[in-house]
Protein backbone atom coordinates (compact mmCIF):
# COMPACT_ATOMS: atom_id res chain seq x y z
CA UNK A 1 0.00 0.00 0.00
CA UNK A 2 3.09 2.60 1.47
CA UNK A 3 4.72 1.62 -2.13
CA UNK A 4 1.35 2.05 -4.47
CA UNK A 5 1.37 5.51 -2.68
CA UNK A 6 4.73 6.35 -2.87
CA UNK A 7 4.25 5.29 -6.81
CA UNK A 8 1.53 7.42 -7.66
CA UNK A 9 2.90 10.58 -5.97
CA UNK A 10 5.82 10.25 -7.89
CA UNK A 11 3.95 10.28 -10.81
CA UNK A 12 1.49 12.73 -10.07
CA UNK A 13 3.57 15.16 -8.41
CA UNK A 14 6.48 17.31 -10.17
CA UNK A 15 9.28 19.10 -9.23
CA UNK A 16 8.84 22.06 -11.50
CA UNK A 17 12.31 23.91 -12.17
CA UNK A 18 11.23 26.92 -14.08
CA UNK A 19 12.86 30.34 -14.92
CA UNK A 20 11.17 32.87 -12.87
CA UNK A 21 10.12 34.72 -15.76
CA UNK A 22 8.47 31.39 -16.95
CA UNK A 23 7.14 30.52 -13.37
CA UNK A 24 5.06 33.90 -13.16
CA UNK A 25 4.08 33.82 -17.16
CA UNK A 26 2.33 30.39 -16.39
CA UNK A 27 0.34 31.78 -13.48
CA UNK A 28 -0.83 34.70 -15.67
CA UNK A 29 -1.70 32.07 -17.63
CA UNK A 30 -3.62 30.10 -15.96
CA UNK A 31 -5.67 33.39 -14.60
CA UNK A 32 -6.50 33.66 -18.13
CA UNK A 33 -4.17 36.61 -19.40
CA UNK A 34 -3.74 36.28 -23.01
CA UNK A 35 -0.38 38.77 -22.85
CA UNK A 36 0.88 35.32 -21.26
CA UNK A 37 -0.12 33.08 -23.66
CA UNK A 38 1.78 34.76 -26.44
CA UNK A 39 4.52 35.51 -24.23
CA UNK A 40 4.81 31.76 -23.47
CA UNK A 41 4.90 30.78 -26.95
CA UNK A 42 7.66 33.13 -28.30
CA UNK A 43 9.71 31.83 -25.28
CA UNK A 44 8.94 28.32 -25.70
CA UNK A 45 9.13 28.69 -29.88
CA UNK A 46 12.96 30.09 -29.20
CA UNK A 47 13.92 27.21 -26.26
CA UNK A 48 12.36 24.26 -25.59
CA UNK A 49 13.72 22.92 -23.09
CA UNK A 50 11.61 24.07 -20.55
CA UNK A 51 8.55 22.76 -22.51
CA UNK A 52 8.62 19.20 -20.34
CA UNK A 53 8.18 21.34 -17.18
CA UNK A 54 6.13 23.49 -17.94
CA UNK A 55 3.59 21.17 -19.20
CA UNK A 56 4.14 19.21 -15.99
CA UNK A 57 3.47 21.91 -13.70
CA UNK A 58 0.22 23.24 -15.87
CA UNK A 59 -1.49 19.63 -16.51
CA UNK A 60 -4.68 19.66 -14.63
CA UNK A 61 -5.96 15.81 -15.06
CA UNK A 62 -9.36 16.64 -16.38
CA UNK A 63 -9.09 19.85 -17.08
CA UNK A 64 -8.73 20.14 -20.95
CA UNK A 65 -10.58 21.66 -24.10
CA UNK A 66 -12.25 19.37 -26.04
CA UNK A 67 -9.91 19.15 -29.12
CA UNK A 68 -11.28 18.91 -32.90
CA UNK A 69 -8.85 17.69 -35.42
CA UNK A 70 -9.53 18.67 -38.85
CA UNK A 71 -7.91 16.89 -41.77
CA UNK A 72 -8.77 16.62 -45.41
CA UNK A 73 -6.55 17.13 -49.15
CA UNK A 74 -5.24 20.33 -49.89
CA UNK A 75 -7.90 23.20 -50.73
CA UNK A 76 -10.61 20.81 -49.76
CA UNK A 77 -11.89 23.88 -46.95
CA UNK A 78 -10.33 22.80 -44.19
CA UNK A 79 -9.57 26.41 -42.84
CA UNK A 80 -12.94 28.16 -43.83
CA UNK A 81 -14.51 25.16 -42.12
CA UNK A 82 -12.36 25.77 -39.21
CA UNK A 83 -13.40 29.95 -39.54
CA UNK A 84 -17.29 29.03 -39.87
CA UNK A 85 -16.76 26.46 -36.65
CA UNK A 86 -14.97 29.23 -34.90
CA UNK A 87 -17.93 31.54 -35.28
CA UNK A 88 -20.57 28.61 -34.08
CA UNK A 89 -18.77 28.41 -31.02
CA UNK A 90 -18.56 31.72 -30.13
CA UNK A 91 -21.84 32.99 -31.44
CA UNK A 92 -24.12 29.90 -30.71
CA UNK A 93 -22.22 28.39 -27.68
CA UNK A 94 -20.43 31.45 -26.26
CA UNK A 95 -17.62 29.30 -25.37
CA UNK A 96 -13.88 30.45 -25.99
CA UNK A 97 -11.78 28.92 -28.94
CA UNK A 98 -8.01 28.01 -29.69
CA UNK A 99 -6.95 27.26 -33.23
CA UNK A 100 -3.69 25.43 -33.94
CA UNK A 101 -3.08 25.45 -37.99
CA UNK A 102 -0.44 22.93 -39.17
CA UNK A 103 1.16 23.34 -42.62
CA UNK A 104 4.07 20.32 -42.93
CA UNK A 105 5.26 21.35 -45.73
CA UNK A 106 5.97 24.87 -45.57
CA UNK A 107 9.44 25.87 -44.76
CA UNK A 108 7.92 29.71 -43.18
CA UNK A 109 6.60 29.92 -40.04
CA UNK A 110 3.29 31.68 -40.30
CA UNK A 111 2.81 30.64 -44.16
CA UNK A 112 0.20 28.70 -43.55
CA UNK A 113 -2.20 31.01 -42.48
CA UNK A 114 -1.29 33.41 -44.79
CA UNK A 115 -4.38 33.24 -47.42
CA UNK A 116 -6.54 32.40 -44.53
CA UNK A 117 -5.54 35.65 -42.38
CA UNK A 118 -7.85 38.02 -44.14
CA UNK A 119 -10.52 35.60 -43.40
CA UNK A 120 -10.00 35.03 -39.42
CA UNK A 121 -9.39 38.55 -39.15
CA UNK A 122 -12.73 38.92 -37.73
CA UNK A 123 -11.58 37.11 -35.02
CA UNK A 124 -8.77 38.78 -33.86
CA UNK A 125 -10.45 41.05 -31.64
CA UNK A 126 -12.31 38.88 -30.21
CA UNK A 127 -10.49 37.76 -26.79
CA UNK A 128 -12.33 34.32 -27.00
CA UNK A 129 -10.01 33.35 -29.80
CA UNK A 130 -6.57 32.41 -30.48
CA UNK A 131 -5.04 31.51 -33.87
CA UNK A 132 -1.48 30.11 -34.27
CA UNK A 133 0.05 28.61 -37.35
CA UNK A 134 2.85 26.02 -37.17
CA UNK A 135 5.65 24.97 -39.36
CA UNK A 136 7.87 22.14 -38.78
CA UNK A 137 10.73 23.60 -39.73
CA UNK A 138 12.24 20.07 -41.08
CA UNK A 139 12.44 18.70 -37.71
CA UNK A 140 10.52 15.32 -37.92
CA UNK A 141 8.33 14.88 -35.48
CA UNK A 142 8.95 18.16 -33.99
CA UNK A 143 5.49 19.33 -34.41
CA UNK A 144 3.17 17.09 -32.90
CA UNK A 145 5.25 17.97 -30.04
CA UNK A 146 4.91 21.34 -30.98
CA UNK A 147 1.22 21.01 -31.38
CA UNK A 148 1.08 19.01 -28.11
CA UNK A 149 2.96 22.01 -26.35
CA UNK A 150 0.15 24.87 -27.29
CA UNK A 151 -2.46 22.53 -26.48
CA UNK A 152 -1.01 22.35 -23.54
CA UNK A 153 -1.07 25.75 -23.18
CA UNK A 154 -4.32 26.27 -24.58
CA UNK A 155 -5.61 24.45 -21.93
CA UNK A 156 -4.12 25.91 -19.28
CA UNK A 157 -5.34 29.13 -20.40
CA UNK A 158 -8.98 28.12 -20.29
CA UNK A 159 -9.98 27.66 -23.38
CA UNK A 160 -13.30 25.03 -24.11
CA UNK A 161 -12.14 23.59 -27.73
CA UNK A 162 -9.19 23.14 -29.74
CA UNK A 163 -9.57 23.36 -33.27
CA UNK A 164 -6.52 21.22 -35.38
CA UNK A 165 -6.16 21.91 -38.52
CA UNK A 166 -3.73 19.99 -40.84
CA UNK A 167 -3.12 18.96 -45.15
CA UNK A 168 -3.33 15.59 -45.89
CA UNK A 169 -4.51 12.13 -44.70
CA UNK A 170 -1.63 10.28 -43.98
CA UNK A 171 0.69 9.06 -41.22
CA UNK A 172 2.13 12.25 -39.64
CA UNK A 173 -1.09 13.28 -39.84
CA UNK A 174 -2.68 10.20 -37.77
CA UNK A 175 0.41 11.25 -35.58
CA UNK A 176 -1.10 15.36 -34.86
CA UNK A 177 -4.98 13.58 -34.76
CA UNK A 178 -3.94 11.66 -31.65
CA UNK A 179 -4.52 14.81 -30.08
CA UNK A 180 -7.67 14.86 -30.97
CA UNK A 181 -10.87 13.92 -29.60
CA UNK A 182 -12.50 13.97 -32.45
CA UNK A 183 -10.77 13.85 -35.98
CA UNK A 184 -13.12 15.13 -38.93
CA UNK A 185 -11.86 14.02 -42.18
CA UNK A 186 -12.81 16.39 -44.98
CA UNK A 187 -13.23 15.25 -48.40
CA UNK A 188 -14.56 17.15 -51.76
CA UNK A 189 -16.35 15.44 -54.55
CA UNK A 190 -13.21 15.49 -56.24
CA UNK A 191 -12.14 12.86 -53.51
CA UNK A 192 -12.74 9.45 -55.11
CA UNK A 193 -9.29 8.45 -56.15
CA UNK A 194 -8.17 9.52 -52.20
CA UNK A 195 -10.85 8.01 -50.51
CA UNK A 196 -9.88 4.52 -52.56
CA UNK A 197 -6.03 4.67 -52.15
CA UNK A 198 -6.63 6.17 -48.19
CA UNK A 199 -9.54 3.76 -47.71
CA UNK A 200 -7.97 1.65 -44.62
CA UNK A 201 -6.61 5.24 -43.33
CA UNK A 202 -9.12 7.33 -43.40
CA UNK A 203 -11.95 4.79 -42.08
CA UNK A 204 -9.12 4.37 -39.01
CA UNK A 205 -8.79 8.10 -38.51
CA UNK A 206 -12.19 9.64 -38.96
CA UNK A 207 -14.85 10.32 -36.12
CA UNK A 208 -16.85 12.07 -38.76
CA UNK A 209 -16.92 12.37 -42.25
CA UNK A 210 -17.80 16.19 -44.00
CA UNK A 211 -17.96 16.73 -47.93
CA UNK A 212 -17.44 20.10 -48.58
CA UNK A 213 -18.22 22.21 -51.42
CA UNK A 214 -21.45 20.44 -51.83
CA UNK A 215 -22.40 22.61 -54.27
CA UNK A 216 -20.88 21.04 -56.72
CA UNK A 217 -21.68 17.57 -58.98
CA UNK A 218 -20.61 13.97 -57.39
CA UNK A 219 -21.44 15.54 -53.49
CA UNK A 220 -23.85 12.93 -52.97
CA UNK A 221 -22.42 10.08 -54.85
CA UNK A 222 -18.76 10.87 -52.80
CA UNK A 223 -21.27 11.23 -49.55
CA UNK A 224 -22.73 7.72 -49.68
CA UNK A 225 -19.22 5.76 -50.96
CA UNK A 226 -18.47 7.17 -47.00
CA UNK A 227 -21.38 6.03 -46.12
CA UNK A 228 -21.25 2.37 -47.30
CA UNK A 229 -17.39 1.94 -46.41
CA UNK A 230 -18.16 3.05 -43.17
CA UNK A 231 -21.41 0.56 -42.86
CA UNK A 232 -19.07 -2.23 -44.09
CA UNK A 233 -16.17 -1.18 -41.58
CA UNK A 234 -18.90 -1.44 -38.30
CA UNK A 235 -20.58 -4.71 -38.22
CA UNK A 236 -21.36 -3.76 -34.45
CA UNK A 237 -24.45 -1.71 -34.72
CA UNK A 238 -23.81 -0.27 -30.84
CA UNK A 239 -19.92 1.06 -31.54
CA UNK A 240 -19.64 4.58 -33.30
CA UNK A 241 -20.32 4.90 -36.76
CA UNK A 242 -19.05 8.00 -38.43
CA UNK A 243 -21.52 10.28 -39.38
CA UNK A 244 -21.04 11.70 -43.35
CA UNK A 245 -21.93 15.37 -43.38
CA UNK A 246 -22.78 17.57 -46.24
CA UNK A 247 -20.95 21.35 -46.25
CA UNK A 248 -20.85 24.17 -48.15
CA UNK A 249 -18.36 26.18 -45.76
CA UNK A 250 -18.26 28.89 -48.03
CA UNK A 251 -21.45 29.56 -47.69
CA UNK A 252 -22.28 28.97 -43.91
CA UNK A 253 -24.05 25.71 -45.16
CA UNK A 254 -24.07 22.33 -43.00
CA UNK A 255 -22.07 23.95 -40.10
CA UNK A 256 -24.87 23.61 -37.14
CA UNK A 257 -25.63 19.72 -38.30
CA UNK A 258 -21.79 19.36 -37.97
CA UNK A 259 -21.08 20.57 -35.14
CA UNK A 260 -24.41 18.49 -33.47
CA UNK A 261 -22.39 15.27 -35.12
CA UNK A 262 -19.30 16.85 -32.72
CA UNK A 263 -21.20 17.15 -29.63
CA UNK A 264 -22.58 13.26 -30.37
CA UNK A 265 -19.13 12.00 -30.90
CA UNK A 266 -18.26 13.86 -27.34
CA UNK A 267 -21.39 12.33 -25.19
CA UNK A 268 -21.30 8.97 -27.10
CA UNK A 269 -18.26 8.31 -28.47
CA UNK A 270 -15.88 8.52 -25.35
CA UNK A 271 -16.71 5.01 -24.03
CA UNK A 272 -15.67 3.89 -27.74
CA UNK A 273 -12.33 5.26 -27.76
CA UNK A 274 -11.56 4.43 -24.23
CA UNK A 275 -9.22 1.80 -25.87
CA UNK A 276 -7.62 4.24 -27.99
CA UNK A 277 -7.35 7.05 -25.41
CA UNK A 278 -5.50 4.86 -23.20
CA UNK A 279 -2.74 3.55 -26.04
CA UNK A 280 -2.31 7.43 -27.07
CA UNK A 281 -1.31 8.10 -23.76
CA UNK A 282 1.67 5.35 -23.49
CA UNK A 283 2.29 7.24 -27.15
CA UNK A 284 1.99 10.31 -25.23
CA UNK A 285 4.47 9.88 -23.00
CA UNK A 286 7.11 8.23 -24.96
CA UNK A 287 6.61 11.21 -27.42
CA UNK A 288 7.17 13.50 -24.77
CA UNK A 289 10.52 11.61 -23.35
CA UNK A 290 12.08 11.81 -26.61
CA UNK A 291 11.46 15.38 -27.48
CA UNK A 292 13.00 16.71 -24.19
CA UNK A 293 16.30 13.93 -24.91
CA UNK A 294 16.76 15.19 -28.15
CA UNK A 295 16.61 19.03 -26.68
CA UNK A 296 19.03 17.65 -23.84
CA UNK A 297 21.34 15.53 -26.22
CA UNK A 298 21.23 18.26 -29.05
CA UNK A 299 22.34 20.45 -26.41
CA UNK A 300 25.37 18.06 -25.25
CA UNK A 301 26.59 17.35 -28.42
CA UNK A 302 26.84 21.15 -29.69
CA UNK A 303 27.85 22.65 -25.80
CA UNK A 304 29.89 19.91 -23.85
CA UNK A 305 33.51 20.37 -23.98
CA UNK A 306 33.73 17.10 -24.09
CA UNK A 307 32.54 16.95 -27.68
CA UNK A 308 34.38 19.42 -28.77
CA UNK A 309 35.62 19.00 -32.51
CA UNK A 310 34.48 15.40 -31.85
CA UNK A 311 32.89 15.25 -35.63
CA UNK A 312 35.96 16.36 -37.48
CA UNK A 313 38.46 13.57 -35.39
CA UNK A 314 39.26 10.92 -38.41
CA UNK A 315 37.83 7.54 -38.03
CA UNK A 316 35.56 9.13 -34.85
CA UNK A 317 33.17 6.13 -34.55
CA UNK A 318 29.54 7.71 -34.08
CA UNK A 319 28.29 4.46 -31.89
CA UNK A 320 30.90 5.12 -29.18
CA UNK A 321 30.49 8.72 -29.13
CA UNK A 322 26.47 8.21 -28.87
CA UNK A 323 27.02 6.09 -26.06
CA UNK A 324 29.68 8.37 -24.20
CA UNK A 325 26.77 10.70 -25.16
CA UNK A 326 24.03 9.09 -23.85
CA UNK A 327 26.05 8.82 -20.33
CA UNK A 328 27.16 12.58 -20.63
CA UNK A 329 23.39 13.65 -20.16
CA UNK A 330 22.20 10.98 -17.75
N1 LIG B 1 -17.39 25.98 -54.12
C1 LIG B 1 -17.01 25.95 -52.87
N2 LIG B 1 -15.80 26.46 -52.54
C2 LIG B 1 -15.42 26.40 -51.24
C3 LIG B 1 -16.25 25.83 -50.24
N3 LIG B 1 -15.60 25.89 -49.06
C4 LIG B 1 -14.42 26.49 -49.31
N4 LIG B 1 -14.31 26.80 -50.61
C5 LIG B 1 -13.17 27.46 -51.27
O1 LIG B 1 -12.11 26.53 -51.44
C6 LIG B 1 -10.85 27.20 -51.40
C7 LIG B 1 -9.91 26.54 -50.41
O2 LIG B 1 -10.42 26.72 -49.11
P1 LIG B 1 -9.53 26.60 -47.82
O3 LIG B 1 -10.46 26.72 -46.66
O4 LIG B 1 -8.37 27.50 -47.87
O5 LIG B 1 -9.04 25.10 -47.97
P2 LIG B 1 -7.98 24.31 -47.07
O6 LIG B 1 -8.41 22.90 -47.07
O7 LIG B 1 -7.81 24.97 -45.75
O8 LIG B 1 -6.65 24.48 -47.92
P3 LIG B 1 -5.14 24.16 -47.47
O9 LIG B 1 -4.99 24.60 -46.04
O10 LIG B 1 -4.30 24.92 -48.43
O11 LIG B 1 -4.99 22.68 -47.63
C8 LIG B 1 -11.16 28.65 -51.05
O12 LIG B 1 -11.15 29.40 -52.21
C9 LIG B 1 -12.56 28.57 -50.47
O13 LIG B 1 -13.28 29.76 -50.63
C10 LIG B 1 -17.54 25.31 -50.64
O14 LIG B 1 -18.31 24.77 -49.82
N5 LIG B 1 -17.84 25.39 -51.95
MG1 LIG C 1 -6.02 25.65 -44.74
Amino acid sequence: MATEKRRKSRYTKGNFRLSAEISALSLELERGERRALSKLISILDEDKSSALTLLERLYKDGKRSYRIGITGPPGAGKSTLVDRLVFYIRKELKKRVGVIAIDPSSPFTGGALLGDRIRMQTHFNDDGVFIRSLSNRGERGGISFSARLLAGLYDAYGFNFTIIETVGVGQSETDIMDLADTTIVVLVPESGDTIQTMKAGILEVADIFVVNKSDRQGSEEIAEELRQMVHMKNGQPQGWVAPVVLTQASKDVGITTLFNEIQNHMAKGRDDSNIRRKLSKNREIVEVALADLKVKLDRAINHNKKFKGVSTVEGVNPYSVAKILIKTIR
